[in-house]
């Protein structure tokens, strides 16, 4: 028996795919249609592991299905290198950060070659690299034109560990994302995207993705645009000529309303305390410095006890005219709707707790239909259900949706209210105190305006972090790149660079655009490839970007749109987000010490045998038990599979017409099925359906027709090049073997007989005057007299028919006989 050995046909492979590029995309000839394939970059730390190993094979697997279905497939790589882990490490370890990036990032190279992806390694890109990063600087000076990019003073997310400000999306459960610690609030002026300009549209188009992305992910980008539609009210503020609108979901409830709370960190409440007495005064400074200690989601806590003061100020309400008392309450957040709620105890949960804590009056204004009146203030539970509206003056006996509009129409009648409209989403901050990332390309003259930098002084070339002090400070290390920082304006006047770099979700926001014309230095993206390959056909990466980065692409893409860049509003027009891989039902990480690493897998079994394992082990999707799969089984079959390779004796080119029709009957319904399955990420089906061949071809050579039969040479052809999706090294060798020229991955796959997919057999049923006496196995194509013949000739037939005479035979061929005797 031959020896398959992985570790000699990956020497073998590797360095003829250097020379031969099977995957190069650049040949402007080529004609057949397009796919684009991409997998999320990655960022460059440390080595590839196995949740790196897992996605690429099944980008791997798109892509090369999509060649041998006879497409020109763009499947590209770069790397997200600009970004905080290198500079946290460069700090702790005293590297350059660009020599870590760039350091790693060839061991990524190496160790993606080795995996043999199918990379187009002409289009590669770094974020970090001026080329590029100059293009995010042209991207921001777009926005900025069109007001798309502002400055704002606001309380932002600040990371104390890191000493930096974080995006609301990098802060989970109130902590930093990477470090893990207690997020605060602090005042700072920064630069935002203007993605709530696109709320709608974000949230809307959502729905031309449907079944094409997971579900999960359109209702996460869903509750994180979060649309409220409901009313704006207008109350006035007595001994004041301001009236202060709220926003509130349920204006069908005004009439219960006992009370007015605003936000103690906004504007309005501090404008309310200056107004009032000194006592109010200082009780609202002590209880504004105590909520400030607080995050949103402490503040927001529905468990926690309710605080607040009195400001000693009274609203009216514009429809009953009732006075009410104004409240600072902490569970009212300064940046939603407009930092104020109209108090409905009755009727919302939050309000009736603190109500209830702070002696206020309860009013029920909606009583569900045929049931027992309730009583909130007497049970604790604020009624949230249906119900018909009561002491609501005109609004009673209106339920729902009607009682909601007649009450916006009230507010409207009276000018004193109007639907309104509310999202949860922010404007995207980007701005960053931090070293390693894209400046900002902005200078500030000394009048306090600012100025674009030109055109054609991009990109503002980051300088270099020798003599920097990049410890974090809450002032990014640039501005004291003195030498750098200190410019002059278009007019000669001296100016100031913004010292601050972009988050580097902007570099990740376009990135797909940038690899059809990655080396292009007059232009971020060249129009006509774009035409050409985009949008995206798949998209494959980790659910962890379900929000942030999707969200933010989508947002640029249709930013691009609207500037006439690009004549498409998605970006991403299908998405396979893989689960991840795991050992003993834990996530793996160091700490931990259930680490499996790439590379020691890869040593004991091959590259090949752990790509199939990953495809092999259940639907993408799934996470991937390490514990529970056996790379050393996937090794066992791709060995039964190329010694195959050996075996065949019929020439290259046979015709397999007149071979064995049970095997081309395997070999066609797998080609057949290939489309469905592979489109539908069904990759785990495939690899069965391979090991079905295997043992059919392995039947037909040792106990049917023989190695000879060219039914054999088709069937291993077909197997090499779809286990090519799956395991290169073995398909190559395979192919190699088979008498042809590399690569395997130029294969072309024809279509499937559609003769050869029907069942050659059919069952007919022999009726006795009209019993069914037996069931035969025939041909298909049987003719009515050999049918007759053959039912006459069965003994269970000849039994019942026993002395009687046969007087007629109805013959319907193939599938019935009918005997009529006396
Ligand atoms: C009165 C009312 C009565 C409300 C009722 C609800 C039920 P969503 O659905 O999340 O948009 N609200 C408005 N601004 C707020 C702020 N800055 N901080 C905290 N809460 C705020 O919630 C909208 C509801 O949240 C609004 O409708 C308002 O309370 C409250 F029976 O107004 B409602």
């Amino acid at each position: 028996e031959e020896q398959y050995d992985f570790a000699s046909l990956q020497e073998k492979w590797q360095p003829r795919w250097e020379q031969l590029r099977p995957f190069a995309t650049e040949d402007p000839s080529d004609e057949r249609p397009r796919k684009y394939v991409l997998d999320m970059f990655p960022y460059p730390s440390g080595d590839l592991h196995m949740g790196h190993a897992e996605a690429y094979a099944y980008g791997d697997v798109l892509a090369r299905y999509w060649r041998h279905r006879g497409y020109n497939v763009l499947h590209p790589i770069g790397w997200d290198s600009f970004g905080l882990p290198a500079e946290n490490a460069a700090i702790k370890n005293g590297i350059d950060p660009k020599a870590w990036t760039y350091s790693n990032i060839e061991q990524h190279k190496r160790s993606m070659h080795r995996y043999a992806t199918a990379f187009d390694w002409e289009r590669i890109l770094h974020t970090s690299d001026p080329g590029y990063y100059k293009w995010n600087q042209w991207l921001f000076l777009e926005l900025y034109k069109r007001g798309l990019a502002y400055r704002k003073d606001s309380p932002v997310n600040w990371c104390p560990k890191d000493q930096t400000v974080l995006a609301n999306e990098q802060v989970v459960a109130g902590q930093c994302e990477r470090c893990g610690t207690e997020v605060v609030k602090k005042k700072l002026t920064q630069w935002y995207f203007k993605i709530t300009d696109y709320a709608d549209r974000l949230l809307d188009d959502l729905d031309l993705l449907k079944g094409k992305w997971p579900d999960k992910v359109l209702r996460m980008q869903a509750n994180w645009i979060g649309r409220s539609r409901g009313a704006d009210v207008d109350f006035t503020i007595e001994g004041s000529d301001r009236t202060v609108p709220v926003f509130t979901t349920r204006p069908d409830t005004l009439f219960g309303v006992t009370f007015m709370a605003v936000a103690p960190d906004s504007d309005l409440a501090a404008e309310l305390a200056a107004g009032s007495d000194a006592e109010s005064r200082i009780r609202f400074q002590d209880y504004l410095t105590s909520t400030q200690k607080l995050t949103d989601i402490e503040r927001q806590a529905t468990d926690r006890t309710k605080t607040g003061v009195p400001l000693g100020r009274f609203a009216v309400n514009p429809i009953t005219g009732d006075r009410v008392p104004i409240w600072a309450a902490d569970y009212v957040l300064a940046d939603y709707g407009h930092g104020a709620v109209m108090g409905v105890p009755g009727h919302d949960q939050r309000d009736l707790d603190f109500a209830l804590q702070f002696g206020l009056e309860v009013k029920a204004v909606v009583q569900p239909v045929d049931e027992d009146p309730i009583d909130p203030a007497a049970s604790g539970e604020a009624y949230v259900g249906d119900g018909a509206a009561v002491n609501s003056g005109v609004l009673d006996g209106l339920s729902g949706a009607e009682a909601v509009s007649a009450a916006i129409q009230l507010l409207e009648d009276r000018g004193t209210g109007r639907a309104a409209t509310t999202y949860r989403l922010r404007d995207w901050l980007i701005s960053r105190q931090r070293y390693w990332g894209t400046p900002i390309p902005i200078l500030h003259r000394e009048d306090g305006t600012m100025e674009p930098v030109p055109a054609e002084q991009l990109p503002v070339v980051l300088p270099e972090a020798e003599g920097l002090n990049l410890t974090p400070k809450g002032q990014s290390p640039l501005a004291a790149a003195t030498s750098w920082v200190e410019t002059t304006a278009s007019d000669g006047t001296p100016a100031l660079r913004d010292a601050d770099t972009m988050d580097t979700f902007v570099d990740s926001s376009w990135y797909y655009l940038r690899f059809l014309s990655s080396k292009d230095d007059t232009q971020a993206f060249d129009p006509e490839e774009v035409r050409k390959w985009a949008p995206i056909d798949v998209y494959v990466g980790g659910v962890e970007h379900a929000i942030l980065h999707l969200l933010y692409s989508r947002f640029i893409t249709k930013v691009l749109y609207d500037l006439g860049y690009v004549d498409f509003e998605e970006p991403f027009t299908a998405l396979l987000n893989q689960g991840m891989v795991i050992l003993d039902g834990a996530k793996m990480s160091k700490s931990k010490g259930n680490l499996v690493t790439l590379s020691e897998e890869l040593d004991q079994h091959g590259v090949d045998a752990v790509r199939l394992t990953m495809c092999f082990a259940g639907p993408p999707e799934d996470d991937i038990d390490w514990h529970d799969v056996s790379p050393a089984g996937s090794g066992k079959f791709l060995a039964r599979a190329w010694r195959l390779s050996g075996e065949v004796t019929s020439p290259v080119g046979a015709d397999p017409t007149a071979g064995d029709r049970a095997l081309r009957s395997v070999t066609h319904r797998l080609r057949a099925d290939l489309p469905y399955l592979v489109e539908s990420y069904k990759f785990n089906v495939v690899v069965a359906r391979l090991m079905e061949l295997t043992n059919a071809i392995r039947k037909t050579v040792d106990n049917g027709p023989g190695a000879a039969d060219p039914a054999v040479r088709e069937a291993v052809e077909q197997l090499a090049s779809t286990v090519s999706l799956f395991a290169p090294y073995t398909a190559e060798d395979m192919w190699e073997r088979l008498g042809h020229e590399a690569s395997v991955a130029n294969v072309t796959w024809g279509e499937a007989d559609e003769a050869l997919l029907v069942d050659d057999t059919v069952t007919a049923v022999v009726q006795v005057t009209g019993k069914v006496r037996a069931r035969l196995e025939v041909d298909a194509d049987i003719t009515a007299d050999e049918l007759e013949q053959l039912a006459l000739a069965d003994s269970a037939v000849q039994r019942s028919i026993g002395e009687r005479e046969v007087v007629k035979t109805i013959v319907r061929a193939p599938k019935l006989v009918n005997i009529v005797v006396k």
